[in-house]
């Protein structure tokens, strides 16, 4: 197996006999082979869209394999033999009705006549036989760029498909995906195309974005500033965890009056914030902090466990019969939750374990600065940044995840000055999620603008801030200061690149797959820095 797709390869270059997240070689394997699979069904799209041939299933579908490899998603080898073989009946369905219109389909590429084992150790054999991702191209450089668009992909495709969920799409995203796809297959792009082809990835991520977005506030409002207690009260208990705001509505409504509260685990915290799902008076608190500690935090909680979305650890033997999962999450011999979402087995695992038995008081954190809360305040803002008493504003953001250079992100939060204002968003948070930083003019200083699917909020933020003071958002007093672990970070940093955006700095360390000349290519273009140290960054900063 070969993957470095994210933060934490292993020796930083790559994993190459089981992944640092748990992932083996035979899922590894079975992972490229979809990929190479989807590849074939992206260029019959392709080829289908010349001659109007479209089919919303194959695109839905197509998200729903592409995010199926993002790190920390599925690692259960019978989901992904479903999804390989369904890609390739989606395919040659397609093919017929493609040929029918008259479009022609370019068998050159392999992927495009690709036929599966019958069987899954054949499958996990055709995989292994890849090599697939040191193989997109004979070039460093252009591997590189292949593999920052195929990963920027995975990211596109986890938004596509979690705003696909709310009911919110776009052709021209599909249609973005499948023509990428099928360019990664060709080996005949310099380095000019491949990097329009990244930038590419990331503006049309903007818009899968702005879709997840308005699924998310269009279904549930507008957060509003809300505490969630950390603590805990007596009864019993669910734990809902990924990202999926649909699920937990779901889980929330199925669960009404039966005595069972819900909590929050990771990046589900800013749900607290949102209208729509607030509303549920057993809809309680949040436990735990970031992905990367679920082994420790887990076993502690006393109810049922639900992974809606990445980022699953292999659950532990302690707590493993109270896991759950659904969408597009796997782990073998894990309760799985279909699309039918009756959460009837986490229910009733919950009613049959103890539960709280206890109060405990504990501090509460405060959610819900999205961007109509915080453009809400937008004239107190601006007005305190023209009394000086907001010197600079910073976003503090991205994944969290186990690496010790992390604290990085801590220290620089606790180092910022007084005046200035801190906005975060995703899992990285959980750094300082429950720092009492105080407030500027009755404003809090951190504000938590919500997930790592709310960037395009954070986005809004900047922007208006931009154009109530005439300015680029580069001229803002505004740094971005990311960390990034996983895919989605990938395809957000392409997304804030193709705005324009300068002077990013990312941490904790670089991936693996940038080769040296790209990353020039990165400095010299959007003088990108990878983060130093706190007081050195907020020098250069601040000055
Ligand atoms: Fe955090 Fe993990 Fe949000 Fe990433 S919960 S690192 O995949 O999606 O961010
Ligand atoms: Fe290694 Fe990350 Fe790939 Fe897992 S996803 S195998 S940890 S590089």
């Amino acid at each position: 197996m070969f993957c470095n797709q994210c933060e934490q390869t292993a020796k930083g270059t790559g994993c190459t006999t089981i992944g640092v997240c748990g992932k083996n070689e035979a899922v590894a394997g079975l992972e490229d082979l979809l990929t190479h699979a989807v590849q074939g069904l992206s260029l019959v799209a392709s080829a289908g869209r010349k001659v109007g041939v479209t089919d919303n299933a194959v695109d839905r579908f197509t998200c729903e394999a592409i995010f199926s490899c993002l790190t920390n998603v599925d690692f259960d080898p019978s989901r992904f033999e479903a999804l390989i073989r369904k890609t390739v009946t989606l395919r040659d369905g397609l093919k017929a009705k493609v040929t029918a219109a008259g479009g022609t389909i370019d068998t050159t590429a392999p992927a495009a006549t690709f036929t599966p084992a019958d069987s899954l150790s054949g499958l996990e054999a055709q995989g292994a036989a890849l090599n697939f991702i040191n193989t997109l191209d004979a070039n460093a450089d252009l591997q590189s760029l292949k593999q920052i668009t195929m990963y920027g992909l995975r990211g596109l495709a986890a938004y596509t498909d979690h705003a696909a969920i709310l009911g919110k799409e776009d052709d021209t995203v599909y249609a973005y995906i499948h023509e990428a796809m099928s360019d990664l297959t060709r080996k005949d792009l310099g380095l000019d195309q491949l990097v329009a082809l990244a930038l590419k990835c990331g503006e049309v991520n903007l818009k899968a974005m702005e879709l997840l977005d308005a699924g998310n506030t269009g279904t549930y409002g507008h957060p509003v500033p809300t505490p969630v207690p950390l603590g805990h009260i007596p009864g019993k208990c669910i734990l809902v965890t990924g990202h999926d705001l649909k699920d937990l509505a779901m889980l929330l409504e199925q669960t009404k009056g039966k005595g069972i509260n819900i909590y929050t685990h990771g990046e589900m915290l800013p749900c607290h914030g949102y209208p729509e799902l607030k509303k549920y008076p057993h809809f309680y608190g949040h436990f735990g902090t970031a992905w990367q500690n679920q082994h420790k935090e887990m076993p502690e909680f006393p109810g049922a466990i639900l992974f809606t979305t990445n980022c699953i650890q292999k659950p532990l033997d302690s707590y493993k019969a109270n896991v759950f999962t659904t969408g597009l999450v796997g782990w073998p011999e894990v309760t799985h939750i279909g699309e039918n979402k009756d959460f009837s087995p986490v229910i009733n695992r919950a009613l049959a374990l103890p539960g709280f038995s206890d109060t405990l008081d504990k501090d509460s954190v405060l959610v819900g600065f999205a961007r109509n809360t915080v453009l809400g305040v937008a004239d107190k803002v601006i007005a305190a940044v023209k009394a000086k008493a907001i010197r600079h504003f910073f976003l503090v953001g991205g994944c969290d995840g186990a690496k010790p250079g992390r604290n990085y992100y801590t220290e620089i939060v606790e180092q910022i000055p007084a005046d200035c204002m801190i906005l975060t968003l995703a899992c990285g948070k959980f750094r300082f999620f429950d720092k009492k930083l105080g407030d500027i003019g009755g404003i809090p200083r951190l504000l938590d603008v919500g997930q790592c699917n709310d960037a395009y909020s954070a986005i809004q933020i900047a922007v208006a801030l931009a154009g109530a003071f005439e300015c680029g958002v580069n001229d803002l007093p505004l740094s971005l200061v990311l960390s990034w672990y996983e895919q989605k970070a990938v395809v957000i940093l392409l997304t804030l690149l193709n705005l324009g955006i300068q002077n990013i700095r990312i941490g904790p360390s670089l991936p693996a797959f940038i080769t040296p000349n790209v990353l020039d290519v990165l400095v010299k273009n959007f003088s990108i820095k990878p983060v130093t140290t706190p007081a050195e960054d907020l020098k250069a900063i601040l000055g």
